[in-house]
C-alpha cells in the first residue's frame, strides 16, 4: 500500500510514522509514505499557500491552486483509490473505516490547517472526509498519523502474528479483555488461577465472558451497533 500525505506542517508527521510498527511496515515494503510539503506548490516565491476567506471573518483559507496541483501532480503518476480530507466535520473514523481502507492500494491524504480548504477542493476532488473525534486540534496532520497507523497495522504480513490485530478492541464490537504478564503475584495480586491453568479452552471461553463483561460496563453502546 502506498500513501501520499500533503500537508504544511510534514515535520508533526515524521516522528508518529518512523517508529514500531510503522517502522517494520516501511521496512518490509508493505507500506510506502511519502510526505509532500504542499510550499512546493505555492503560488508565488513567497510559499504563499493560505489566503483571507471570501466574505470576511478571521482566519485563512488553504488556496485550491497549490492543493489541486499537488493532487493532479500526484495522479499523474499512478491512479489513487481514495483523496482523503483530514477534517473535524469529517465522518468519525472508526475500526470499520480503517479495515476498509487498509485494503486498497494508493490513497492520499490531505491535512487541513487554518480555517480548511476551499471548498471547491472538496467538491472536485475529495472522496473521503474524515475526523477522528469531536474535539479541534490545530492541523489535520495528527490526525492523519493517526489514520495511517490504524491502517497500516492492518495490511498483510505487518503484524508478526496475524491473529493479533483479528483480537484487537473494537474487531468484533468488543473491547479486549485484560492481559497478564509475569510475575504470577504482583503487590498481593494474583493473575486469574484459570490463565495459568493451560486448559486453552477454558481460557478462550474465560477471556470472551471477560471481553463481554468489559463492553457491558464501559461501552455498551457497542453491542446495540448492527453492521
Ligand atoms: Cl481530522 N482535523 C482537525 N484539525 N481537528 C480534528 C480532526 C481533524 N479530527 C478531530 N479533530
Amino acid at each position: 500500500m502506498r500513501i501520499d500525505i500533503i500537508s504544511v506542517v510534514p515535520e508533526l508527521l515524521e516522528s508518529p510514522l518512523a517508529h514500531s510498527i510503522m517502522k517494520r511496515a516501511k521496512e518490509k515494503s508493505l507500506l510506502v509514505v511519502e510526505i509532500h510539503h504542499l510550499r512546493q506548490w505555492a503560488v508565488n516565491e513567497y510559499g504563499q499557500v493560505d489566503d483571507y476567506q471570501y466574505g470576511g471573518g478571521a482566519g485563512m483559507v488553504m488556496m485550491p491552486e497549490p492543493l489541486a496541483s499537488a493532487i493532479e501532480s500526484l495522479k499523474s503518476q499512478r491512479p489513487y483509490d481514495a483523496i482523503i480530507y483530514m477534517t473535524p466535520d469529517g465522518e468519525t473514523f472508526h475500526q470499520k473505516m480503517a479495515n476498509r481502507l487498509s485494503l486498497l492500494e494508493n490513497i492520499i491524504i490531505i491535512c487541513g490547517h487554518y480555517k480548511g480548504i476551499d471548498d471547491r477542493i472538496r467538491q472536485l476532488y475529495i472522496t473521503h472526509e474524515i475526523s477522528i473525534g469531536d474535539y479541534v486540534l490545530s492541523g489535520g496532520e495528527l490526525a492523519a498519523a493517526v489514520v495511517v497507523d490504524a491502517i497500516g497495522r492492518l495490511i498483510p504480513g505487518v503484524l508478526n502474528n496475524e491473529t493479533s490485530a483479528l483480537t484487537d478492541s473494537f474487531q468484533d464490537n468488543l473491547l479486549a479483555p485484560p492481559v497478564y504478564t509475569r510475575p504470577a503475584d504482583f503487590q498481593g495480586l494474583k493473575v486469574p488461577d484459570i490463565l495459568l491453568s493451560g486448559d486453552l479452552k477454558k481460557i478462550e471461553e474465560w477471556r470472551y465472558e471477560q471481553a463481554m463483561e468489559r463492553t457491558k460496563k464501559r461501552r455498551p453502546d457497542l453491542l446495540q451497533e448492527e453492521e
